[in-house]
């Protein structure tokens, strides 16, 4: 309902807040009328009857029983009594942000898709980030791959790019899908584990389908653990098509590459922010946008002319296969910005229904086995979950280009449409809506008109069968630290497996054919026996390493939103303080200062310093560094302060930039920990140089051998 807003009375409850929601900077601000803001408004009944009292059921007598006649009571009840709807069936658990897509010039030779041809022209979009394995309450930190959709409300229509930020997937045909999906789920009998994949059917079921290794190791890799959604990067997966006026077909994989760098959590890490803060992804989505640190990504495209269609050793229609960019280098196309939380959780984030199959004229399909069932998938799934095929009518998925159609009636429908005729052709409504011819300026959308001579078949085409040289490849694209985190994560995980004959396939089967080191490693930390060989001939591809799939090479190379802690007791060093923040403020990162309460500390010179939160709040998982400003007295109480000692040796342990000013250098005897590239001892001036490239390198790797000593 929309609103015309009286001037806010003045609230009578002290304490209480009235939001400014003047600026809302909606989608698209004078047709978003649906969006309804109570400030200044009286409380009503959904029929509009203004309520008098919404604390007392309607009885008789003050002591009697409730009467049925109470309408008010019982539309608050019934509502409430249908509150929730089915969630995902994958991608249960997400987070969705608002903002806009920018092109970066005309790519008209590429494409004739509107939002790809004005660099002036800004295209509202809505993204919706996800873990796919748990259910909503599910913790954001869990290993599993990260969906990544995003909607383009295009003046030409909607357009879903519902991609992951891991360019290949798990199975190579939709009809595998369901199968997949039982596996990873929670065992049935038990509903265990909750948000992860180190389970009896999970192995059970990647180790019979060879087809999945190349996703498994990417799943067992970093990337599985992101630090945040701002630094993930995006794929379409598929191969798509873009088509440009002329009618000329290229095929195209999508990439997203975020400004913030590509970086990860390491595991521990991980797993204790599963527990301590669930919601750590979506929060720091959040508050980036709210602290206006926009997160930014570049869309681009590997293009790959039609006659260059069987030039590779893969596939290009096989989802288990990315292309290297050394082979085909992303073509940029323009920036994404996200710029507006949601107003609310449900009306946007839970209810946006997503669809590979929302495309417009230039852009256009491949195909890929995968992508051709997603098509009908997703359109299916929304039915049941928002309760019928009006879900395009809910305003988030509300396309800004008009609708009209013959479509009508069903579950939940909104529009009133006035013609009598709900069919076409028609005489008696002038014949509208009509058709709009594809080569007409502006024209309707036209699939790409691709040759088939074939015979009907289920059957998976030959030039799929090689399932093992593109995890080889992965592997070895990986620096040493990234190898070892993907020899753990297999360990862990294959460690957590029941049933030792679904290891020793894993290992033998899957592991073996990829690197024998590798399968050798994980043998050793199952205690089972050592493969010697693999037990396929895997083809020799024409790259052996590519750079491009290593984060170590994805760094943005500053410290901008990057989050620091400053430990604070009383008797710090309030010039350091200051000093430190300033510094840190400059190069766009934050600093929040930690108290051993949330009481404010004194500084040595007398000062009361307001602290953000205390350590146990904000616990060292919650930033990307630490700082430990000198002052004799506070270093004296944080060096018997089991918090702060904690603090410290978790922040190492996680490898993480840590910097000790003055005094703070007798915390390194306190703790027997050595000075290195990332714990760094100095005096004013001479510390946050060494510090700030350190956070930049984003983890101390070099210390990881060492940190493994340190208790968990
Ligand atoms: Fe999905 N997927 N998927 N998927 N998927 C869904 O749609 C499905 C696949 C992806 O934030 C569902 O609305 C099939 C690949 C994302 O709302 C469902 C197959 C990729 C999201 C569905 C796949 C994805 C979904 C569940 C194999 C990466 C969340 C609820 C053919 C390219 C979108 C829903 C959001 C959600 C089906 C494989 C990404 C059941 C049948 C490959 C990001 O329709």
């Amino acid at each position: 309902m929309s609103t015309k807003k009286p001037a806010a009375p003045k609230s009578a409850l002290a304490g209480t807040d009235t939001p400014d929601r003047s600026n809302t900077n909606t989608k698209l601000d004078s047709l978003e009328t649906f969006r309804s803001d109570a400030t200044g408004q009286a409380l009503r009944t959904n029929q509009g009857v203004k309520v008098a009292d919404n604390q007392n059921t309607l009885k008789a007598g003050a002591r009697g029983p409730s009467l049925l006649e109470d309408f008010i009571m019982r539309e608050k009840i019934t509502h409430f009594d249908h509150e929730r709807i089915p969630e995902r069936i994958v991608h249960a658990r997400g987070t969705g942000a608002h903002g806009f897509f920018q092109s970066y010039e005309n790519h008209s030779v590429l494409t004739k898709a509107g939002f790809l041809q004005d660099p002036a022209k800004k295209t509202p979009v809505f993204v919706r980030f996800s873990t796919v394995q748990g259910p909503r309450g599910s913790g954001d930190t869990v290993r599993d791959v990260r969906g990544f959709a995003v909607k383009f409300f295009t003046d030409e229509g909607n357009f879903d790019l519902v991609g992951n930020n891991m360019p290949v997937f798990f199975i190579q045909d939709a009809i595998k899908f369901p199968d997949f999906v039982h596996a990873v789920k929670p065992e049935p009998h038990n509903e265990i584990p909750t948000g992860g994949s180190a389970h009896d059917t999970f192995w059970d079921f990647v180790s019979l389908q060879p087809e999945s290794a190349h996703m498994v190791i990417w799943a067992m890799s970093d990337r599985a653990i992101p630090k945040s959604l701002r630094s993930m990067q995006g794929f379409g997966v598929h191969t798509f098509r873009l088509i440009n006026a002329e009618g000329k077909s290229r095929f195209v994989k999508f990439h997203w590459r975020p400004a913030a760098g590509t970086c990860s959590l390491v595991w521990d890490e991980a797993q204790k922010l599963a527990g301590k803060d669930t919601d750590y992804h979506r929060r720091d989505l959040w508050e980036a946008i709210e602290m206006g640190d926009y997160p930014e990504w570049e869309l681009g495209v590997q293009v790959i002319e039609e006659e260059n269609e069987h030039a590779f050793d893969f596939d290009i229609l096989d989802p288990t296969k990315l292309i290297p960019e050394e082979l085909v280098p992303i073509t940029p196309l323009g920036k994404m910005t996200l710029n507006r939380n949601p107003d609310n959780f449900f009306a946007e984030t839970e209810q946006v229904a997503f669809c590979p199959g929302h495309i417009v004229p230039g852009i256009d399909f491949s195909n890929d086995p995968l992508l051709q069932g997603r098509l009908f998938s997703y359109t299916d799934t929304q039915i049941s979950r928002l309760g019928g095929p009006n879900f395009h009518e809910i305003p988030i998925n509300r396309p800004v280009a008009p609708f009209h159609n013959g479509q009508r009636d069903a579950l939940h429908r909104t529009t009133i449409d006035k013609g009598r005729a709900s069919y076409e052709p028609n005489s008696i409504d002038g014949g509208w809506p009509k058709e709009t011819p594809a080569a007409a300026q502006d024209g309707g959308f036209e699939s790409y008109q691709e040759r088939i001579d074939a015979n009907k078949i289920r059957q998976r085409s030959e030039s799929f069968g090689d399932h093992f040289s593109q995890a080889r490849l992965f592997f070895h694209s990986m620096s040493k630290h990234e190898q070892e985190h993907i020899i753990s994560a297999y360990s862990f995980e294959l460690g957590k497996v029941e049933r030792e004959f679904i290891r020793a396939r894993e290992v033998n089967e899957i592991l073996a054919n990829i690197d024998l080191e590798l399968a050798k490693r994980v043998a050793q930390n199952l205690g089972l026996p050592a493969p010697k060989a693999g037990t396929v001939d895997v083809p020799k591809i024409s790259l052996d390493r590519s750079p491009a799939l290593s984060q170590a090479n994805l760094l943005p190379g500053d410290i901008k939103t990057r989050k620091v802690a400053i430990l604070a007791a009383n008797g710090v060093d309030g010039n350091a303080v200051d000093a430190m923040k300033k510094a840190l403020e400059a190069e766009g990162a934050h600093a929040k200062l930690l108290g051993p309460t949330s009481a404010p500390v004194t500084t040595a010179d007398g000062k009361m310093l307001p602290v953000d939160a205390s350590m146990e709040g904000l616990p060292s998982i919650a930033f990307d560094a630490v700082f430990v400003p000198g002052g004799a007295a506070s270093i004296k109480a944080l060096s018997t302060d089991g918090v702060a000692l904690h603090y410290l040796l978790e922040a190492y342990k996680h490898l993480k930039a840590i910097a000790l000013h003055g005094e703070a250098k007798q915390l390194l005897d306190v703790l027997k920990l050595e000075a290195d590239a990332g714990l760094i001892v100095g005096v004013d001036g001479k510390l946050a140089k060494p510090f700030f490239t350190a956070i930049g390198q984003h983890r101390v790797w070099d210390r990881e051998p060492k940190a493994k000593a340190i208790p968990a």
